[in-house]
């Protein structure tokens, strides 16, 4: 106890000093208590819950517990909740906190709508929830926790994404709504996706389509069941980098390098940090294995992934990382097919090694 406090003072004067900085609140948050106690405050408020620069968002009235069942996309070795001065972020909004004792508030278009469950929507009215809704993102856009979504067509491809990101994109605290998830979300060039949480996912959850020296950065966040792929990765010569991000339910794969995009070759970028996968790899059927990733390596792909927790994971089950030989149009046309060559470690393809995915 007399730990804790002085704990807290220190934190304090960390946080006055921001010397502190990058750590263990967002910047311009404050500290509230440590991961299992009850962070109140006043008002309604985003509030986080993280560590070492990468947190889960939720929006709350007067309290929350400090729990990952109540930011279930924060990362799980979380150490600090902490809140922000008004019901949106960081910004210069200072909304007058508008905190109807009602938790909801709903959302500014047709096709949003509140955020269910624990959690209570944002009842944020900052400009930035206007302009979160489907359709090109630029520059930040933080949607306050709101679900948005259009529809789901299945597996088809030719479906429209909910939000295409442009170049210099961030997109952060959005719920995509199952059954409304479409293509997902695209990105055009450099983009962020801050705390995005897909509860369904429809034909993919989001596609690289930027091309080369740039990144898709996903940090935080999670998504819900892939009859397909997490993250698709089409543009040549860019990155997918993942961290502290979570999948439930079933997914085929998290993600995958062009099988047979129109300009084939490569070289495609993978870079997973503090990836969970709390439910079984395999395809739509429930039983047949899917895999964690597969690149192709006659491209020059390369994931690199560390710390990576599979629930009940046994080694080959599922494979991590399956190096295969793409094709590209002319010889799928031709008659030739993607062939996979098996699950490497260690290689210049798949650079995981066996001790960067544990069990749970
Ligand atoms: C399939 C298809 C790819 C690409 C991808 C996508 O994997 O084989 O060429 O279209 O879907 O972008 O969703
Ligand atoms: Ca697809
Ligand atoms: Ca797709």
């Amino acid at each position: 106890m007399k730990l804790t406090h002085l704990l807290g003072a220190l934190a304090l004067v960390g946080l006055s000093t921001t010397s502190f900085a990058a750590s263990d609140a967002p910047s311009g948050y404050t500290k509230c208590v440590q991961t299992g106690a009850t962070c109140t405050f006043s008002g309604t408020r985003q509030v986080a819950m993280g560590k070492a620069g990468v947190f889960g968002y939720g929006t709350f009235t007067s309290s929350v517990a400090c729990t990952l069942s109540n930011f279930p996309s924060a990362p799980s070795n979380s150490t600090w909740c902490s809140y922000a001065g008004t019901t949106s972020t960081s910004s210069s909004s200072s909304t007058a906190t508008s905190s109807s004792s009602s938790s909801k508030s709903s959302s500014s278009s047709s096709v949003a709508s509140s955020s269910s469950s624990s959690k209570s929507s944002s009842s944020s009215s900052s400009a930035t929830t206007a302009a979160c809704k489907p359709g090109t993102i630029t520059g930040t856009v933080d949607c306050g926790g709101i679900t948005v979504g259009t529809a789901c067509d299945g597996q088809s491809e030719s479906q429209q994404p909910v939000f295409t990101l442009a170049e210099g994109a961030v997109l952060k605290n959005v719920h995509i709504k199952a059954g409304g998830g479409a293509d997902g979300i695209h990105c055009a060039g450099n983009c962020t996706m801050e705390n995005v949480v897909w509860d369904g996912i429809c034909e993919d959850a989001a596609t690289m389509t930027g091309g080369t020296g740039k990144v898709m950065k996903i940090v935080g966040g999670s998504a819900t069941k892939a009859d397909d792929k997490v993250f698709q990765h089409n543009g040549k010569g860019g990155t997918i980098n993942i961290s502290n991000f979570q999948t439930f339910d079933r997914i085929q794969r998290l993600w995958a390098s062009c099988g047979n995009c129109e300009s084939n070759t490569g070289p495609r970028y993978l870079i997973a940090n503090n990836v969970t996968i709390n439910g079984p790899v395999v395809k739509s059927d429930g039983t047949t294995a899917g895999y964690v990733l597969r690149l192709n390596s006659n491209y020059g792909d390369k994931a690199t992934v560390r710390s990576m927790r599979i629930k009940g994971y046994s080694l080959g089950n599922p494979k991590v990382c399956v190096q295969a030989t793409g094709i590209t149009k002319a010889e799928e046309n031709a008659g030739a097919k993607q062939v996979n060559q098996g699950e490497f470690w260690n290689t210049a393809y798949c650079d995981i090694s066996k001790t960067d995915v544990t069990s749970f």
